[in-house]
Parts: structure tokens; C-alpha cells; sequence
């Protein structure tokens, strides 16, 4: 495939070592490559993880429009009849010991009216919802007329699936109106043990649990790097309220301990509806459709105007239950910079935010990336997770707003250090922030994908080094 001008490195010299990391984020994808969907990590998470998938598609768009088609249309054939996506679609061949709570804990989510036949077993959550956005790059990302085609047929197999998935986050998930998605689980954010969910979940009262193996402490170098005990006895308890409501949306608003509006989750929602709104144009949907789909994206970005903190200069999820912001720091309060449309003012503010101490102009951070939660937040921990330390994908996802926002220049900067951390410390999960350490799994899917979207080369010039 020839490259296009845009996919045309700038400097020679930077070219080999691009090609190199481009090569090597290639062949983690490949060597995590089930056929027709991609596990999230080789060995930590042995299954399909829904937002995971989106991001490997927008990767996979780079090298191959057909596969990249595929990981989405495999991950919603396990679609739930509501329209939900589940947060896992488990491996059946992956052995029971690889991973908990594994396909075994969620076969009684399969007794749910709404579940898609099994196995494959899933789980009854679900994840923020990347996945038009990477649909839609899918078609983006096509460099020839052959290509183009393929994409947009992929286009009208899935638009409707797409389609069934938004209307569910913006009716069953937000019974209010409100504009803003209600998650039952940390789970459900992707930012598990955000110091975002710490107060919520300190209130859950956990009844009598069987004792369970942490099997995700053996696959990292330090337990520290992954939730505490006491926040998976929790998650468990959680899953466990959650099917005993049979996981009817209804029913679980009625009594669940842990109901979020969730901000991040929101925003991404805005912008998926605004891919899908493309989309519905290329696969020529019709008007109601349409106007269905922009009246969300309308409601959502007013819902979220209402959840900016003036005093913190961030946007806070809401506690449904005690009917409160959350007040705490962490990267998901600049998550309006995804769903975009903000004025000038309010970006600006919210960029003062970015550039200062509590985010990416820390003088101690190693480079200017944004950590999970702030280092001026007391509840930050450099090594934990989603409490601290950096992560690809979040560059990803702000690279993109940024570019979307007209700030090319602060896009860039995230791009090039992104792309520097990986160069020096590998296709980890999360990078301990002040040092660079590369944390959690080795050559997670999502961060190789997130790369190979950066560098814009020429596929069979990948493939040629990968070989
Ligand atoms: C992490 O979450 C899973 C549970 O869903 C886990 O810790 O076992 C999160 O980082 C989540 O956002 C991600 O999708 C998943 C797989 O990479 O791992």
C-alpha cells in the first residue's frame, strides 16, 4: 500500500525508529491475536474486553481494514438483546485458573432474558462506549477505494448494532433524562480503583463472600500496582447484588448501593454519537434516526455542563444516591475536552487545569502526560493503577479531543511523549509517572494499538519489519 502524503513520516531520522516501534506494536497485536478478536494482554487479561476492543480496532485500521472490521463485529455479536455491550466476552479455551472472576462467575448472568445465547459466557457490565468512534476511523483510516468499500459495508452491518447500543446508555442508563450514563460498578468506568469511586464504595457493606484467588497479583511485579483486597471484595459483592437484580436495569436502581453518573463515561458517549451520527449518514439511516442520535449527544453535553466545579476548574461525577458531585481529581474531570462544543472560556479554564501542577505541568513528572488522578489530589499513589500512573490510551483519547478542540500544539506535545515513554520502557499497561517505570501487563494490546494509530505509517512497511 502506498502512503498517502499525511501517512509520510516527517524527518529520516526519526523514520527508522518510528518504523521500529511501529513494527513492534504490531506484532504485539499480532501475537495477542485470537482470529477474530484480540486479547487485552497475553497473560492478565486472557479475554475480550469491550473498550479495549474498540481501541485494537482503531490500531488494527492502520494494517488491515478487514480484521480491524472484525474485532467489533465479533465483540457485538455478544451483544445483549437490550442492546448492552459487555464489558467481557470470555475465551472459552482460556483455562479456568487464568483469570477471576472468570466466564464461571457470570454463567448465571446468561439466566437474564436479555443475555445473547451461550457460551461464549460475558459479563453482565459494560464499558465506555469507544466503539463508533473506532467504527467510524475504520472507514477513515481506508487507504483505497477497495478498502473504502470494505469499511463502509462494515458500516452497515454494524450501524444498527451501534444504534441498539447508544439507545440503551441513554434510556435504561439514565432513567432521569439527565444526559448523563448511571454505571453500577467501577468496572463499568474502566478506571477501576479511581479514588473517583473511593467515598461511594466505602459504603457498601459486604455480606458473606467465599474466599477467591487474586489471580491478577501474579502476573505483576508489586501487589500495590493492583486494587487492594478490600476494593475486590467489593467489586465481588457488587457483581453479586448485581445478579441477584438479574441484571434488570430496573430493578437495580431501585436497591444498588453504587449508582454513578459518570463523566468520562458520558463524554465518550458524546462523541460516539457524534461518530454515529457519520455514520448513520454514510449507511444512509434515516432522519428519525438521526435526529434521535444528535438529541442525545444535545442532552449530554448539557448534562455535563452542569457537572462543571468552578472552584477545582474540573468536571465531577454525580452520586445518584446521595444526590452529590464527587469531589476528587483525577483525569476524568477533563473528560467535556472529549465530548468538545465547549466555549472558549470554559476550555480555557479547563486548560488552565491541564497545564498546571495538578496535571501534566507537575515539575516532577518524567514527561508532560496527564496522570490518572492528580498528583494534588491526597489520595494519589504513583504505582496503583488508575490512582496515579500514566496510561497510553488516556493520551490517546486526549491527543484526539485536542486535535478535535484546534489545539494542535498541546496535542503534539501528548502525541511525541506518549510515543517516547513507550520507546523507553516498553507496551506496558500504565508508566509510573515521575520515573517512566513501565507498570501492570507487558504489551497490552491497547497500548500498541493507541501507537500504531500515532505513527501513520505505511502498513507494508510495518509488516516488512514485523517479519
Ligand atoms: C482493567 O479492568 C479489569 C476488569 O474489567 C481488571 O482489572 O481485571 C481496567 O483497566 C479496564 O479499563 C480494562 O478494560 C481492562 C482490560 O485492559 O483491565
Amino acid at each position: 500500500m502506498i502512503p498517502t502524503d499525511d501517512r509520510v513520516l516527517r524527518t529520516e531520522t526519526t523514520l527508522g525508529a518510528e518504523v521500529h516501534l511501529a513494527a513492534r506494536a504490531a506484532e504485539i497485536l499480532r501475537n495477542n491475536d485470537m482470529g477474530a478478536w484480540t486479547k487485552a494482554a497475553p497473560d492478565l487479561y486472557p479475554h475480550q474486553w469491550s473498550w479495549d476492543s474498540a481501541f485494537i480496532a482503531i490500531g488494527l485500521s492502520r494494517l488491515d481494514t478487514r480484521r480491524a472490521a472484525r474485532e467489533l463485529l465479533t465483540l457485538f455479536e455478544h451483544q445483549w438483546k437490550n442492546g448492552k455491550v459487555p464489558h467481557i466476552v470470555f475465551n472459552p479455551e482460556a483455562p479456568p485458573e487464568s483469570y477471576f472472576p472468570g466466564a464461571e462467575h457470570w454463567a448465571c448472568a446468561a439466566a437474564s432474558p436479555d443475555a445473547p445465547n451461550s457460551p461464549p459466557y460475558t459479563s453482565c457490565l459494560c464499558q465506555p462506549p469507544v466503539h463508533a468512534i473506532a467504527a467510524l476511523r475504520i472507514l477513515e483510516s481506508a487507504a483505497d477505494e477497495g478498502e473504502r468499500a470494505e469499511a463502509s459495508a462494515f458500516l452497515r452491518e454494524i450501524y444498527p448494532k451501534l444504534f441498539g447500543w447508544h439507545r440503551y446508555l441513554a434510556t435504561a442508563r439514565d432513567p432521569e433524562g439527565s444526559g448523563l450514563v448511571t454505571i453500577y460498578h467501577p468496572w463499568e468506568s474502566g478506571t477501576d480503583n479511581s479514588p473517583r469511586w473511593d467515598e461511594a464504595m466505602a459504603t457498601v457493606e459486604v455480606g458473606d463472600l467465599s474466599p477467591y484467588p487474586r489471580r491478577d497479583l501474579g502476573h505483576v511485579d508489586d501487589p500495590a500496582e493492583r486494587p487492594t483486597d478490600a476494593d475486590y471484595d467489593r467489586y465481588l459483592w457488587l457483581v453479586r447484588l448485581i445478579k441477584g437484580a438479574a441484571c434488570d436495569d430496573g430493578a437495580i436502581y431501585k436497591s444498588h448501593p453504587f449508582l454513578m453518573k459518570d463523566v468520562l463515561f458520558s463524554a465518550i458517549l458524546v462523541a460516539a454519537n457524534e461518530a454515529l451520527l457519520e455514520i448513520a449518514r454514510v449507511v444512509g439511516a434515516p432522519d428519525w434516526d438521526r435526529e434521535l442520535i444528535a438529541g442525545w449527544a444535545r442532552r449530554s453535553r448539557e448534562g455535563l455542563d452542569a457537572c462543571w466545579d468552578a472552584d477545582l476548574r474540573l468536571y465531577l461525577d454525580y452520586d445518584v444516591r446521595i444526590g452529590r458531585p464527587i469531589r476528587s481529581r483525577t483525569i476524568a474531570g477533563f473528560a467535556p475536552l472529549i465530548s468538545g462544543g465547549l466555549t472558549e472560556e470554559r476550555l480555557g479554564e479547563l486548560l488552565l487545569t491541564f497545564d498546571s501542577p495538578d496535571s501534566t505541568g507537575n515539575a516532577m513528572l518524567r514527561r508532560p502526560l496527564p496522570p490518572s488522578t492528580s498528583p494534588g489530589e491526597k489520595r494519589f499513589h504513583p504505582r496503583s493503577y488508575w490512582r496515579g500512573p500514566v496510561w497510553p490510551v488516556m493520551g490517546w483519547l486526549l491527543w484526539w479531543s485536542l486535535e478535535r478542540a484546534g489545539k494542535s500544539e498541546r496535542a503534539s506535545k501528548i502525541r511525541q511523549a506518549s510515543l517516547d515513554q513507550i520507546a523507553e520502557g516498553g507496551f506496558a499497561e500504565y508508566f509510573e509517572p515521575f520515573t517512566g517505570e513501565p507498570l501492570g501487563s507487558p504489551d497490552q494490546s491497547w497500548s500498541a494499538a493507541v501507537v500504531l494509530d500515532w505513527l501513520l505509517v505505511d502498513p507494508a512497511r510495518v509488516e516488512a519489519q514485523a517479519a
